[in-house]
């Protein structure tokens, strides 16, 4: 009895363990060189924690095994050994803030616009992302690179002016609003999420980040693509009766498509 509970410890360890060694659901594509970081990272975690949860359900088995027998007599009372309590203990804290810290780093990286990553203003695509239940919307500056100011009593979803720019104001005369994201590819991309009513989330897979969209904050994330291609955006907040549509698509273009595309999408607008 007790052999058979031992091996069905074990089969469930590695029936458990079986679909990530042999990488049954494969994450998506990666189109960032920080999305490679994560997942060394997330890979990193996993083999580790993964080959501890092994050896510690081996040996759950083996001792099910070993002492799980029924004996005469009364059973020995055991006090524990503190020098491998503090062993295992300390092990254990050192390996996960290790861990903690080395994914801090990954992790920072997107977010802190302020750090030593952040490319000159000049190099940057700026985009504003604001979402809204259940859309989203996407506004470049234009021309003259700057955002126009907006006002609430301005926003009209169905005059087309869903952010309430201000089209009176110099700069925001030229500011160009689409319900798509195209971007350059190499080139740094700096986001600036805002939200018009509820939490929402943006969330593009092949990036591995997301933020969410808080009302009355800005947030900013960076990211620098390297792989052409149309890559799903989706909301990844659950945000009301809608959310399961509210989706977009991030295109990365070659440079030259991307002028393209912003003059064809400035045209657009004038008409
Ligand atoms: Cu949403």
């Amino acid at each position: 009895m007790a052999l058979l509970l031992a091996v069905l410890i074990w089969i469930v360890a590695v029936g458990l363990a079986y679909p990530f060694i042999v990488d049954t659901w494969p994450l998506p594509d990666t189109i960032t060189e920080h999305a490679r970081q994560v997942d060394a990272q997330y890979r990193l975690t996993l083999w580790v924690t993964g080959i501890i949860f092994l050896l510690a359900q081996l040996a759950l088995g083996y001792a099910v095994f070993k002492f799980g027998r029924n004996r005469p007599g009364a059973a020995a009372h055991v006090r524990g050994n503190e020098r491998w309590e503090i062993l295992w203990t300390t092990a254990a804290t050192v390996l996960f803030v290790g861990l903690t810290f080395m994914g801090y780093t990954v992790w920072a990286e997107a977010r802190f616009t302020e750090s030593a990553n952040r490319a000159p203003d000049e190099d940057r695509t700026i985009v504003e992302v604001v979402g809204q239940q259940f859309v989203w919307n996407m506004r470049y500056p234009g021309a003259d690179g700057k955002f126009g100011p907006t006002k609430i009593e301005l926003v009209d979803d169905a005059l087309g002016n869903p952010l309430g720019v201000d089209r009176d104001h110099p700069d925001g005369k030229d500011d160009i609003v689409v319900p798509r994201m195209a971007v350059p590819v190499n080139r740094q991309v700096e986001l600036q999420l805002k939200s018009k009513d509820v939490l929402h989330n943006y969330f593009v897979p092949e990036l591995r980040i997301k933020l969410d969209t808080v009302p009355g904050i800005t947030g900013t994330l960076r990211f620098t693509p390297d792989k052409i291609g149309t890559y799903e955006i989706v909301c990844s907040e659950l945000c009301g009766l809608g959310h399961y549509k509210m989706r977009s698509f991030l295109e990365v273009k070659t440079q030259e498509d991307y002028d393209q595309w912003l003059v064809a999408q400035a045209e657009f607008l004038e008409q």
